[in-house]
C-alpha cells in the first residue's frame, strides 16, 4: 500500500545527500511475527549525512491486516528546522489513517513565519487530506503545524492525492533545508538539542504504536524499539520515574 511512498523518499534521499548509514540496534532492524492469522514484518532503514542528523523510516507488513508506512527525519543541531514526520496507517484496508507534518520545534511568530507558512499553499491545494480530525494521543499544540495533512482516508485518495501532496511537501522541505543557515552560536545549537530531545520524549510517552508493536512482537522488544531506535533520546517513563 505504502511502497511506492518508501521507494520516493529513498530515491530522494539518495539524490539529494551524501548518505552514510547510521547503525539500528542490533534486533531492531527486522522482525517477523507469526502471532496472527498472517505473517507480520517490521523492517527499518536508518542513514545520517551532514545536514541531516537521523534519517529513519519504518515499514511494517502484515498483507491486509496492516501496512504502516513512518518516518522521522531529524535535521543536524545546527539547523533548527522542523523535523518531518510521516505517519500513513492502514488497517484492513477500511480504515487508512495518513498524517504527515513539518514538526515545529519551536513556535514563536518568526519561526512559524518562516518554516510553517510556506506549507499553506501546498496544504490548501489538498484541503480533503486535512480534515482537522481531534487528537487523541498527541496535543496538537505541541510538535504539530497548523497545516499538516492529518485525514482519514481510501486507497483512491492515497494514490491519487496522497502521492502527490507527498512528493510536494518533500520538495518543499528540501528547499528550506537547502536555503537554511547553520546555526554557529553555542546556545543556539543547545537550544536545538533540547527541543528535538524533548520531541523524543513526548513521542515515546505518548506512542500510540506501543499496543500495536506489542501485540505482533511482544512488549519487551516493542519497548526496546521504541526506547532504543525510534525515539533513542527518550528515557523509559519507569526509569525517569525512578530517578
Ligand atoms: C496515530 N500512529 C497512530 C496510531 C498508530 C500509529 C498505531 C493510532 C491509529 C489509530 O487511531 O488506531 C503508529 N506510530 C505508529 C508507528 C510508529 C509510530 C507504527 O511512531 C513507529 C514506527 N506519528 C508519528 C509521526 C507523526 C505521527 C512521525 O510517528 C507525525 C506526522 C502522527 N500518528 C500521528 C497522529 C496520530 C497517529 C497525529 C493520531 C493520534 C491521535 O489521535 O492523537
Amino acid at each position: 500500500m505504502f511502497a511506492p511512498f518508501k521507494e520516493y523518499l529513498e530515491a530522494e534521499l539518495f539524490n539529494h545527500f551524501d548518505l552514510r548509514s547510521r547503525p539500528i540496534p542490533a534486533g531492531l532492524e527486522f522482525n517477523r511475527s507469526d502471532r496472527g492469522k498472517i505473517p507480520a514484518t517490521i523492517q527499518s532503514w536508518c542513514y545520517q549525512c551532514p545536514q541531516l542528523r537521523k534519517i529513519r523510516y519504518t515499514y511494517i507488513d502484515a498483507g491486509e491486516m496492516a501496512q504502516v508506512f513512518n518516518s522521522v527525519i531529524y535535521p543536524a543541531h545546527n539547523y533548527d528546522l522542523p523535523l518531518l514526520g510521516i505517519d500513513f496507517l492502514s488497517f484492513g484496508k477500511k480504515k487508512i489513517l495518513v498524517v504527515l507534518d513539518f514538526q515545529p520545534l519551536f513556535r514563536d511568530r518568526a519561526y512559524l513565519d518562516k518554516y510553517i507558512e510556506p506549507m499553506r499553499e501546498i496544504r490548501d491545494k489538498y484541503n480533503e487530506l486535512a480534515q482537522n480530525l481531534e487528537m487523541k494521543f498527541y496535543d496538537a499544540n505541541q510538535y504539530f503545524s497548523k497545516y499538516l495533512l492529518f485525514a482519514k482516508t481510501d486507497a483512491e485518495t492515497v494514490v491519487k492525492r496522497l502521492f502527490p501532496a507527498y512528493r510536494e511537501y518533500i520538495n518543499l522541505y528540501w528547499q528550506m533545508l537547502e536555503a537554511a543557515e547553520p546555526l554557529t552560536a553555542p546556545e543556539d545549537i543547545q537550544r536545538i538539542v533540547k527541543a528535538q530531545k524533548e520531541y523524543d520524549q513526548y513521542s515515546a510517552d505518548r506512542d500510540p504504536a506501543h499496543g500495536l508493536f506489542s501485540s505482533y512482537f511482544g512488549s519487551q522488544w516493542s519497548e526496546k524499539f521504541l526506547y532504543e531506535f525510534l525515539f533513542e533520546d527518550a528515557v523509559p517513563l519507569a526509569t525517569a520515574a525512578s530517578r
